[in-house]
């Protein structure tokens, strides 16, 4: 066994400029020289700590392992003696000092009684940086409130006198049991708003049979989530495309091996959309993002968490690489991100298990459809072909769902399941694991009363005629305003002046 070298502070701090450059994470030393081009969130931010200890602006952004995996051995140079390690002050600002009395002064998780309510918590008790990423959408944001607003086009058929004593919600999603018709969706960077970042969804999911999909950008790594999960959880995955496939390959392959039962391909991000609260932010000077997967370094200063740590994406991606896909997974793929009937169609036929009718939440393409409208003009398309249903293909709708009578109005109208991201995410971000299970908690209570009110005893009850849906296609008509959602939406804002 070679021994381990053991380093001091002062030899690290030698080691502080562009051509020599040497960082402290979680008490290793790395040479990180060589890499500073390549890092994904600029140079800049790396060499703020250089010759230092960067763990804490480190940690909540990157996966523990990004740094063991993207840098050579031979440039992990040792452990460094702790004691000997000048500490580094984070100053507390102002901003700070404001989310922790807002951490202080959160209402008990009790008085929570709806998801918009978690929203509401988080924005107040995360980082501005952390609320500008997860907030933002693209362009003008119509297609974030259109997500909301489409739900709303659609009103209830509700049957009567059905006997509804028992209401039962439970479904399977992709062969797998869920205790409900909903499944947790991939977001990523969970540590910017809570220090155990996507544990608490994979705790809580397990402790309520309910599935999560783990995100290729999540804060914690793959291995530290699926090693939280119980042997027989549910997880699934979902999967950006590095332009190295051989890095896919190997990430798709141990996720099966680990156990994961669908692989969910992100297609509708060639290119991020530019979010820009997330911009404003100008997240690159100040902290860094890790090199998650291989990729260019071709990265502006300006642009963002997301922009900054995107460029591993491999926007060459097409209908052409599917057959690739089935050659080395066994695992169900979904393809996330279908906007049309057109492609919907052309996924079926390309042999996939199901579709996720979706915009990213909003934050792609500004001005797509929401994934219920999308919905409406798939089914009968791929019924018109004989394509629907089938019990082999499923369909799936997520954005902007925020109430258990959204996710009825999705499986009436031909969904087998919603999928739902930022509201967990705000959740954990509020509250932690419990605040997950409180999520799940609301969602089964409101299930459990829409479904009585609807007269739908168990999801298969739940038919187009329960739905009228004739204005969801109409962009132009006027409902009563949602208020819980205005009054969390924040709107844009125009360019910033310099302070003085
Ligand atoms: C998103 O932010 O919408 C994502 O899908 C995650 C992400 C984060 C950073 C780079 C690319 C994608």
């Amino acid at each position: 066994m070679s021994d381990i070298r053991v380093l001091t502070g002062p030899e690290v701090a030698e080691h502080a400029s562009k051509d020599n450059c040497w960082i402290i994470v979680h008490g290793k030393v790395y040479d990180v020289t060589e890499f500073l081009p390549e890092h994904p969130g600029g140079q800049a931010i790396i060499l703020k700590y250089a010759g230092k200890d960067a763990t804490a602006a480190y940690e909540p952004i990157h996966p523990p392992d990004a740094i063991t995996t993207n840098l050579p051995v031979d440039k992990h140079l040792g452990v460094v003696d702790a004691s000997t390690v000048a500490k580094v002050v984070k100053e507390v600002t102002e901003e700070e000092k404001l989310r922790q009395k807002y951490v202080e002064a959160r209402p008990p998780l009790d008085t929570i009684v709806n998801l918009h309510d978690f929203e509401t918590v988080t924005r107040k008790v995360v980082s501005e940086k952390a609320w500008a990423y997860y907030s933002s959408a693209s362009d003008d944001e119509i297609t974030l409130r259109e997500n909301r607003m489409a739900y709303q086009r659609v009103w209830f058929r509700p049957r009567i006198l059905r006997d509804v004593t028992n209401v039962d919600w439970s479904t399977t999603i992709l062969g797998r049991k869920s205790s409900l018709p909903v499944y947790i969706s991939a977001t990523a960077l969970g540590k910017l708003g809570h220090p155990d970042g996507e544990l608490c969804l994979t705790r809580a999911a397990q402790n309520h049979g309910v599935i999560q999909m783990i995100a290729t950008l999540a804060s914690c790594s793959f291995d530290e989530i699926v090693d939280a999960a119980k042997p027989d959880q549910t997880l699934f995955l979902q999967l950006y495309v590095n332009r190295d496939r051989e890095i896919t390959r190997k990430y798709v392959q141990h996720a099966e091996a680990r156990g994961v039962k669908a692989l969910f391909i992100t297609v509708d991000a060639p290119q991020l959309g530019r979010r820009e609260k997330d911009m404003r932010m100008k997240f690159v000077g100040e902290e860094g993002v890790a090199k998650v997967q291989d990729g260019q370094s071709d990265i502006k200063k300006d642009e963002g968490v997301a922009r900054a740590i995107s460029s591993f994406i491999d926007p060459s991606l097409s209908w052409k690489d599917i057959p690739w896909f089935r050659s080395i997974t066994k695992m169900p793929i979904i393809l996330k991100g279908i906007a049309t009937a057109e492609d919907a169609i052309l996924a079926y036929e390309a042999g996939v298990q199901g579709i996720v009718l979706s915009n990213h939440g909003g934050r792609q393409l500004d001005t797509a459809r929401s994934g219920l409208e999308i919905l409406v003009e798939v089914i009968p398309a791929l019924r018109a072909r004989g394509y629907f249903p089938n019990p082999n293909f499923e369909i799936f709708v997520d954005g902007g769902v925020r109430r258990a009578s959204d996710v009825l109005k999705a499986l009436a109208l031909g969904a087998k399941a919603v999928g739902v991201g930022r509201p967990f995410l705000y959740a954990f971000c509020s509250y932690g694991q419990e605040g997950v299970e409180k999520a799940i908690q609301i969602f089964r209570d409101e299930l459990e009363m829409n479904m009585r009110l609807l007269g739908a005893r168990t999801v298969d009850e739940l038919v187009p005629e329960m739905v009228d849906a004739s204005a969801l296609s109409s962009h132009v008509v006027l409902t009563p305003h949602d208020t819980l959602f205005h009054n969390t939406y924040v709107p844009l804002e125009g360019a910033r002046f310099q302070e003085s």
